[in-house]
């Protein structure tokens, strides 16, 4: 039913072996306690991070407000030496500012050059990368991305899907996760994978681990932030988009019938177990 709000699992002390065999086969979100990510989760304090992260800088969003939307787009992006990033994040109030002195801040790290390279903590944080351990519940050839998240207290990222799989290793503070079903998409008036929105309930420290679920050559090779749909999904996206130009060419009444036959035939084929 949709709108039904399920718990997802907690589970503790998930091993490679339970979770590459019991848990990743069903495709569903859980939350994995008591894993070993290293010193990282006693370590990461604020005062540790701004002395020993490093002063380099970093693209942030700063808003105004805490729900950050990616339509309206009403936040700006700005830049800050990583230190002070951390600083200004972890603090209600701030003497300095650029929008407002209760501004939010937002970093979701990027690679060093992020047309050409991904983000990985471990290579644009090295001072930091011998704290943390990733759980390796995946092939190294499937990682894609490893991205440092850092959230003032109250802050909401909009609702989106990641095309890669991921764990969000949450290394200090709180957030409040929302997931939605794929199954719910026709609600979200989109389709997609497992849309989310986040909320983080006080100043926090996380890491997105990204892997690929499908073999290297389903995705978009070009895609440094891995958020590129499967290069299949865009090329049938763009067919669609010439179908539905090419109904235009018919009166009004043929359109719409055509159009709702097609959205029946797409019903029946694509829903359907026996996809052709
Ligand atoms: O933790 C965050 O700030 C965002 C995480 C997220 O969107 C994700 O895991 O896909």
């Amino acid at each position: 039913m949709a709108g039904a709000r399920i718990p997802v699992p907690r589970l503790q002390g998930v091993t490679e072996a339970q979770f590459l065999h019991d848990l990743y086969p069903q495709r569903k979100p859980l939350v994995l306690e008591g894993i070993d990510l290293g010193p990282c989760t006693s370590k990461w304090t604020v005062e540790y991070l701004s002395r020993a992260g490093g002063k380099q800088d970093v693209k942030i969003h700063v808003a105004a407000v805490a729900q950050m939307d990616f339509i309206s787009k009403n936040f700006v992006y700005r830049t800050l030496p990583f230190d002070k990033l951390v600083q200004r994040a972890a603090e209600e109030k701030h003497k300095e500012f650029f929008i407002s002195e209760d501004e939010k801040y937002y970093l979701r790290s990027l690679g060093e050059d992020p047309r050409k390279d991904v983000a990985d903590i471990r290579k644009q944080f090295p001072l930091l990368e011998g704290d943390i351990k990733f759980p390796n519940f995946f092939q190294k050839e499937q990682f894609f991305s490893s991205v440092f998240r850092i959230s003032s207290p109250g802050l909401q990222l909009w609702t989106h899907y990641d095309v890669m799989d991921n764990f969000l290793i949450q290394v200090t503070g709180k957030k409040r996760v929302v997931l939605f079903s794929p199954r719910d998409a026709p609600y979200l008036y989109l389709s997609a994978l497992w849309f989310h929105n986040v909320i983080s309930e006080e100043f926090g420290v996380g890491v997105n681990v990204f892997w690929k679920h499908l073999p290297s050559e389903c995705y978009d090779k070009t895609d440094t932030y891995g958020n590129k749909d499967p290069t299949a999904a865009s090329r049938a996206a763009q067919i669609l988009d010439r179908a539905l130009k090419t109904l235009a060419e018919l009166p009004e009444e043929y359109r719409d019938f055509y159009a709702r036959r097609m959205v029946l035939h797409i019903q029946d084929k694509a829903y359907s177990k026996n996809f052709e």
